[in-house]
């Protein structure tokens, strides 16, 4: 009996002690939780949970993006992504950013489909202690304490990149019966109301504003496809043969448009100068092939830099409210050489 009682005696000491040290640790740990969740100091987790709000597929350089995102993620094990896509309609991504909040994540990151309509969401982020980081395209809100940082290309600089390169360069490729006098110019913007369908537009007009030559004809929404991209081309065409230079907000439907050009009887790259933004593959093939004759880059490969400022947040570092990414111009005459090593 004694033997029994001295046993159970011992499981009871055991049993305690395993109980108490799971109750302090299990208090430890919850003050800890406790504590940095009400501070909102960096959580010192094991995972982070980013919640990420993608705009939909609607041209090569968004798939390029998505591609960077997930496969970023995929190589650090400390990131959990969930990925949500918007299909191109801004209700589906404040519906998802909502749903982030309720699932309470550690970092929500988007692309705004357009520039306004985010406010309450983003004011309903920061009530629930989420940072939100913006990425390729911004908002137009005024109160900055609404999102940690804004990561991606200066699109009104890629338009004012375009229109100095078609000012410095039309002259020498333009067809000799062409005159130089008067150049009719033709634009396919992006989807109406983004931040780089207004900058690219502000931008290009500001890169030709000292060359009166250059007169912008028709104007009108491609959004970002190149289905419509062709559509919008064959209506020019229709309503107006006479047209010199096609600029394109991006390179998708500068690739719709070169097929309608074709379609015409005219020869892209030639009868009509063609020069468009982002700097995807099929860019360099069109160039390559002497259809496109020059692209702006705007590289959508953010997965890397997101994720370093993803765990910088985390670790309570504080970002820059602007990281701009570094780009460049491709004309034609650069484009067999460099093909071969573009990521997208
Ligand atoms: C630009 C990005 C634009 C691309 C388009 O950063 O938001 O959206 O230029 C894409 O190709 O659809």
């Amino acid at each position: 009996m004694k033997l029994l009682a001295k046993g159970l005696m011992a499981r009871g000491i055991i049993t305690l002690a395993i109980l108490v040290a799971f109750t302090a640790c299990g208090g430890k740990k919850a003050e800890e939780s406790t504590e940095n969740t009400e501070i909102g100091v960096a959580k010192d987790k094991k995972e982070i949970v980013v919640g990420f709000s993608q705009i939909g597929a609607e041209s090569a350089w968004r798939m390029a993006n998505t591609t960077s995102i997930k496969s970023e993620a995929e190589k650090r094990p400390n990131i959990k992504l969930i990925f949500a896509d918007a299909q191109q309609k801004q209700e589906n991504q404040i519906k998802a950013l909502r749903s982030f909040i309720d699932q309470k994540v550690d970092v929500i990151a988007f692309s705004p489909i357009v520039e306004s309509g985010y406010g309450p969401v983003l004011k309903e982020a920061k009530a629930a202690g989420i940072p939100v980081i913006l990425t390729d395209r911004n908002v137009d809100l005024s109160d900055d304490s609404l999102w940690e940082t804004f990561m991606g290309s200066n699109f009104y600089e890629e338009g004012v990149k375009a229109g100095k390169w078609l000012k410095d360069n039309y002259d020498r490729l333009k067809l000799p019966e062409k005159s130089s006098d008067t150049v009719n110019v033709v634009e396919l913007q992006g989807t109406v109301g983004s931040a780089p369908a207004n900058d690219r537009f502000k931008g290009f007009r500001d890169g030709i504003k000292d060359a009166p030559q250059f007169k912008i004809t028709k104007t009108q929404t491609g959004d970002f496809t190149r289905a419509k991209g062709k559509e919008v081309m064959e209506a020019f065409l229709k309503a107006d043969k006479n047209i010199d230079v096609l600029y394109a907000h991006n390179d998708d439907m500068a690739l719709g448009a070169i097929q309608a050009i074709e379609e015409a009887g005219l020869k892209p790259g030639k009868d009509i100068i063609i020069l468009s933004v982002d700097a995807v593959r099929g860019a360099f093939e069109a160039m390559v092939e002497g259809k496109l004759n020059c692209t702006v880059e705007c590289s959508p490969l953010l997965g890397p830099q997101l994720y370093d400022a993803v765990e910088k947040l985390m670790k309570g570092e504080k970002l820059p409210k602007v990281i701009w990414t570094q780009e460049g111009v491709f004309p034609q005459e650069v484009a067999a050489k460099t093909l071969p090593s573009r990521q997208y």
